[in-house]
This record gives C-alpha cells, sequence and structure tokens, in this order.
C-alpha cells in the first residue's frame, strides 16, 4: 500500500490543526499530501513556502521543508530557493488575501520571471485568519463585519492568461482527485504554475459555500485545447460558469 506509507511519510505525529471543521483547507492538504507522493517526492526534496492566513498555515501540518514568511511575501522567496537549489521542488502556497493582496505585485512579477514552481492559491474569497474582512476576490455584495463588497473582484486566472502565464489551472478542493492530478502536472510542468483552488470558509463565508462551487463550476471537457489563448481568455471572463481544470498553457511540456 504506497500511498500509506507516503501519507506516514508526510504526516506529522498527530499534528494540532487549527483549522475549523469542514474548512476547505483539509481537502488541499490531502490532495497536496498525495499528489507528493505519488510523484515520489521525498519530504527531504520538496520545500512550500508560504506567508500568512489560515492557508499558509498548511506546511506546519505535513513533513516537508517550510519557510512561512511575512504576508504576501510568498513568491520571491521561493523563487529566490528555486534559484539556489534547481533541484528542490519548490511550492509557494498562500490564500486570495495572502497572494493577490498584500502579495498581488509579487503574483503578477512571478508570471513575468517564469520560475520553475508552484503556485497553489486557496480562494476563499474573504480574508479568514483575521475573521472575515472581504479579500480581493470577494464578489460584488459581498457583507463582512466592516463593509459592503461594491469593487468587482480580481480574476486571478484572467491576469495569469493576459499575461501569458506559463500554466494556468483552476480546482475546487472538494475534487479531491482532480486537485492531486493538477498538482501533479503543475509539479512536473518547466516554468510557473498556478493552481487557483475554490476552498470554502464554512465561518466566515457564508455565500461561496461548497454548494454555491458545485453549482458555479464544471470541469473541461477532455478534448479542451489548453493551448488555444483567446479561447481560455474567454473561459476566464467567464464569471458565471468556472470552468475546473488546466484552463491556458504557452507551451508543450
Ligand atoms: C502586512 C500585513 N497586513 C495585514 C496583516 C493581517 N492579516 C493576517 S492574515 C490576513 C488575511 C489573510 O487572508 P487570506 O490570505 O485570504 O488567507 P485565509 O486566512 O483566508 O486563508 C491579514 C489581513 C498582516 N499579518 N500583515
Ligand atoms: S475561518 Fe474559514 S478559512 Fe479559516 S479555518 Fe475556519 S473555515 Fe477555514
Ligand atoms: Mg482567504
Amino acid at each position: 500500500m504506497k500511498n500509506n506509507i507516503a501519507l506516514t511519510r508526510y504526516d506529522k505525529n498527530k499534528p494540532d490543526i487549527a483549522w475549523c471543521p469542514g474548512c476547505g483547507n483539509f481537502q488541499i492538504l490531502r490532495a497536496m499530501k498525495l499528489a507528493l507522493e505519488e510523484l515520489n517526492i521525498s519530504p527531504q526534496q520538496a520545500v512550500v513556502v508560504s506567508g500568512i492566513g489560515q492557508a499558509a498555515k498548511t506546511p506546519q501540518y505535513f513533513n516537508v521543508n517550510m519557510f512561512n514568511g511575512l504576508h504576501g511575501r510568498a513568491l520571491p522567496v521561493a523563487t529566490g530557493i528555486k534559484l539556489a537549489n534547481p533541484e528542490l521542488v519548490v511550492i509557494a502556497e498562500g490564500g486570495d488575501g495572502d497572494m493577490y493582496g498584500e502579495g498581488g505585485n509579487h503574483f503578477l512579477h512571478a508570471i513575468r520571471r517564469n520560475p520553475n514552481l508552484t503556485h497553489i492559491v486557496h480562494n476563499n474569497m474573504v480574508y479568514g485568519l483575521t475573521k472575515g474582512q472581504a479579500s480581493p476576490t470577494s464578489q460584488i455584495g459581498f457583507k463582512s463585519p466592516i463593509q459592503s463588497v461594491t469593487d468587482m473582484p480580481l480574476n486571478p486566472i484572467a491576469i495569469a492568461i493576459a499575461q501569458n502565464a506559463s500554466f494556468v489551472a483552476r480546482s475546487f478542493s472538494l475534487n479531491i482527485n482532480q486537485l492531486k492530478n493538477l498538482l501533479k502536472t503543475a509539479i512536473q510542468h518547466e516554468g510557473y504554475a498556478l493552481i487557483d483552488v475554490f476552498q470554502p470558509c464554512v465561518v466566515f463565508n457564508k455565500v461561496n459555500t461548497y454548494q454555491w462551487f458545485q453549482e458555479h463550476t464544471y470541469d473541461l471537457p477532455n478534448d479542451y485545447n489548453p493551448y488555444d489563448r483567446e479561447k481560455a481568455f474567454q473561459i476566464a471572463i467567464d464569471e458565471h460558469n468556472l470552468a475546473l481544470g488546466i484552463i491556458y498553457k504557452n507551451h508543450i511540456d
């Protein structure tokens, strides 16, 4: 049973996980562990870099090299680690606020610089750790304890395709198998690879729930061509029917 060995390798003994029961982060954590194990990547060969937030706690919950730094600053640190030791599998991981708000500048420039790393964003459309303020991806009409959102949400998939990012994918945490497979493909991809993952926050986002994501997402068909940039952009700007899968790649691996 290869996977059981793997889960032991990637599990700390009874980690004290500070997430709420039902949080989508648990599914993402599981998909990460399975992806690394199925690729036969040892904890010593990988490093996960994160910033601040609920999502950014993820690398603390399994056995892997990690660097937990400033809010929004995972991508430049991850880029530096990859430059210093290209043998490492480098993953930058965090939330929508961390990666698209505080770290938005680094997101844009990582796409341009195209470091060979995987960028996974837990997108719950809210600032979870700080108790429910609106984030850059909160939708118009979202009400938090201190605000009502009137600004257009940031569309990370459309931005990445507009900037001709190397690899652009989206998943939903509940689809653990799809997410695991996307992670494996992204890790093996040469260049910058974004996976934006819808991750329900069951406490502070009562709009974008598991049911909401199930009703508003669909899987791209098997014959979908991710190399057609204009088609990918059309899909990215459809904010009612949200596509899951590899939406765009700018080169064939
Ligand atoms: C420079 C800076 N600004 C603000 C904060 C406060 N802060 C900590 S976590 C957080 C929100 C994180 O939201 P997100 O990245 O979406 O992660 P989530 O908790 O939703 O997983 C904020 C604003 C901080 N720690 N540092
Ligand atoms: S507050 Fe939201 S994002 Fe944070 S652990 Fe709880 S459910 Fe998850
Ligand atoms: Mg968030």
